[in-house]
């Protein structure tokens, strides 16, 4: 299949000097998303794509299944505020889950806020949603299209009467009540010139707390904090749940790590009404602090201070200086420390990763003591609902195999045990057809990585199974099992093996497999990418040709790294809303955030970092002897204000004039860009179905891969 690829101009006048080595930027001009030629680009791409998508041969079998394997109904744990229950429930495609409310855990429940109604298309997606502490106000952020940019209206709970309040202009926003449910605190950044839509590339600066007092305007708005030296530095409230104290996080980009200030409400005479008189706590980025509870001015914070696998400590307000901090649970020799929630006043529930895997014990607050495991099966906790005054809480298990189980703890019953609350059936899926396996395979460095695969119980392996080998590896997050229908298809219907490698960078072992993967240490990440490739190769499960790669933002730059860096190992490559100009990246949006994890060019060492991997910098010479690239499929949407489309317009741009011309080449080399979509927060239902089924179909495509009933 050879494919013509729309012409693109290349502006050879266009070359950039870091540090004295000159580098071209022939398609710039796609940085601007308005201009009549980059309209034209993308439409040039589309024309060409979605046909060949829509030609795919599994591809209406594969939406078609997909649409009624998803169609099964999604709970979120239930959470108390007043004397109501609300959860989150979707009756199985609804674009958008909408939020319930009942008197009591077994009483009728009614909608109480259904973002579906937004919007025809699903497009409007709630953010954010709090609760009032009173539960008199319910406080929700609304966003369009996929964008990270927010609106924030109000409603009264009794009577669910839309109250006049806008937040416009929020964006990475806390969205905090104080307890006398009077206002609440929020970030927003100043007005800009032109349009703040999701389609624009500006940078985002000069972030602000607020105050807003309901009833009132947005532009009376109390300026409780500000950083005017520092534009980089993001704030977030967080009061505390004796309603006594604001603690203020300060951030400075990605990186676990945050100054800590407070404020302590009561001794405000007149109330919230201006810049508030911050008490500096911790006053530098040497680590992290996150709230966990206080009693008086006494605080526990979950912290990576001297803890790579953070601890939990207790700091008095009253004896500040930090060599009176003392340790309530100490840092785990192996397992990562994760969320922490204080319940029924006097105990601890304490998430630990072990080996990619969630434990969740009880401990008592006061002498940080264990009391028990509460049991869990191999997977995830996705979600927790609890509160201090509370006895009883909540949490939901998932895995590869098990889509949702709620269990229930009430402390104060005879035999405190959890009791499942809600499981979860899908009609038509048998989890016993599936085996998940945890292998650990040596990396380039001779580092044990893990990896989790699922495949149909009782295979033999014969190299002859499809792999669809998904990774991430940055920003310390840790990618754990978790319930996806298209890869439980992959599986069924494709004869198909599902990998996901915990490469370096993730938060799997905590702060020292971040590190081991970030910065001038990327390369490990992609060499464990890589090394999961051949492992799977030489273990017999696939071969080469038959091995799909998938990542999304950070993960869509370690697809088009590893592709760069090994094209003969892949027979398919699937980058979504990926990073891929790494000496640009921090000139756009939120982008300078993320020099925490990768250096900038404006860094002369740091240059020298990112030019070795970035992947427009890194594809071979039209006339290069390098071997063909696997099929790859580029997408991006054009509401992604976190990371832009741009990225990858470039580099499909070069990709297609370097690679895509060359005879050899016969694999296809395309860009999905969707319009109403972002970076993936909040896609409706429809869309993703719909983008699943464009993946899978193209994967199966592109390898060869035929339809098993
Ligand atoms: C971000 O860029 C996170 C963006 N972001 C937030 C929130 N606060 C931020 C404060 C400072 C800087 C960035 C912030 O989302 C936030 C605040 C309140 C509520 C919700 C969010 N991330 C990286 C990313 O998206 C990695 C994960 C988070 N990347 C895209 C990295 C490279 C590609």
């Amino acid at each position: 299949m050879v494919l013509k690829y729309p012409e693109a101009r290349r502006d050879e006048s266009i070359i950039d000097d870091y540090h004295g080595t000159k580098i071209p930027d022939p398609y710039a001009w796609l940085e601007d998303p308005d201009s009549e030629e980059t309209k034209a680009f993308v439409e040039a791409q589309n024309e060409l794509t979605m046909p060949f998508l829509e030609k795919c041969a599994v591809g209406t079998k594969f939406h078609q299944r997909l649409t009624e394997l998803y169609d099964y109904p999604k709970y979120s744990c239930p959470y108390k505020r007043g004397n109501k229950y609300f959860y989150f429930y979707n009756k199985g495609l609804q674009n958008q889950d909408v939020l319930y409310m009942q008197d009591s855990l077994q009483g009728e429940a009614r909608v109480f806020f259904d973002p579906n109604r937004l919007s025809e298309d699903g497009t409007v997606a709630l953010k954010m949603a709090r609760l009032s502490e009173q539960c008199e106000c319910f406080a929700y952020g609304l966003s369009g299209s996929g964008s990270d940019w927010v609106t924030v209206k109000f409603m009264t709970v009794a009577d669910q009467k839309e109250l006049p309040d806008t937040l416009e202009r929020v964006k990475f926003s806390c969205l905090s009540w104080t307890h006398d449910d009077r206002g609440v605190f929020y970030n927003c950044y100043p007005r800009q010139e032109g349009k703040a839509d999701g389609t624009e590339t500006t940078t985002n600066l000069n972030q602000k707390l607020f105050y807003h007092v309901i009833g009132t305007s947005q532009s009376e708005d109390i300026l409780v904090a500000e950083f005017p030296d520092h534009p980089k530095w993001h704030s977030s409230a967080t009061v505390s749940d004796d309603g006594r104290y604001v603690l203020l996080s300060i951030t400075e980009g990605c990186e676990p790590v945050n100054r800590l200030w407070y404020c302590d409400l009561q001794q405000l005479s007149g109330g919230i009404t201006g810049i508030l008189p911050w008490v500096k706590l911790v006053d530098n980025f040497e680590a992290q602090y996150s709230y966990v509870t206080n009693e008086g001015s006494a605080f526990t914070f979950r912290t990576n201070l001297l803890a790579p696998r953070y601890r939990l400590i207790n700091i008095d307000l009253q004896s500040p200086d930090p060599s009176l901090w003392t340790t309530l649970i100490p840092e785990h020799e192996k397992d990562v420390l994760g969320f922490v929630a204080c319940v029924n006043y006097s105990f601890l529930l304490v998430n630990y990763l072990h080996d990619v895997k969630d434990v969740l014990q009880l401990h008592q607050l006061r002498t940080g003591e264990f009391l028990r495991t509460l049991p869990l099966a191999v997977g995830t906790v996705v979600g927790v609902s609890s509160r201090k005054k509370h006895a009883d809480f909540f949490y939901q298990f998932n895995s590869f195999t098990t889509p949702g189980i709620i269990y229930h703890c009430d402390l104060t019953s005879e035999t405190p045990e959890p009791t499942v609350f809600r499981q979860v059936e899908v009609k038509g899926f048998d989890p016993s057809d599936y085996q998940t396996v945890q292998v650990f395979y040596p990396s380039r460095d001779g580092t044990k990585v893990p990896m989790f695969l699922v495949h149909a119980t009782g295979i033999t392996l014969d190299s002859s199974h499809p792999v669809f080998l998904y990774g991430y590896g940055g920003f310390e997050a840790s990618i754990q099992p978790y319930y996806n229908v298209a890869y439980l298809l992959f599986v069924r219907h494709l004869g198909g093996i599902l990998a996901v490698a915990n490469i370096r960078g993730g938060g799997e072992y905590g702060q020292t497999w971040h590190k081991g993967g970030c910065l001038g240490n990327k390369q490990n990440g992609f060499d464990d990418f890589q090394c999961a490739a051949e492992y799977l190769i030489h273990e017999k499960y696939t071969t080469a040709s038959k091995l799909a790669i998938n990542g999304a933002s950070n993960g869509g730059l370690l697809v088009a790294a590893c592709v760069n860096q090994r094209p003969e190992l892949f027979g398919c490559a699937v980058a979504e809303v990926g990073v891929m100009d790494m000496l640009k990246f921090h000139k756009f949006t939120i982008g300078h955030a993320w020099t925490t994890d990768y250096g900038c060019s404006d860094n002369e060492e740091e240059f020298h970092w990112l030019i070795k991997y970035s992947p427009l910098h890194n594809l071979p010479l039209s006339s290069s002897p390098a071997p063909p690239y696997p099929a790859m499929l580029l997408l991006t949407g054009d509401h992604d204000d976190r990371v832009v489309p741009l990225h990858s317009l470039k580099y499909t741009a070069t990709l297609q004039h370097c690679v895509g011309r060359r005879p050899g080449q016969r694999q296809p080399l395309l860009i999905r860009i969707d319009t109403k979509s972002g970076h993936g927060a909040g896609k409706p239902t429809a869309k993703a179905i719909q983008e699943e089924a464009h993946i899978f179909s193209f994967i199966a495509e592109t390898l060869g891969l035929s339809w098993r009933d």
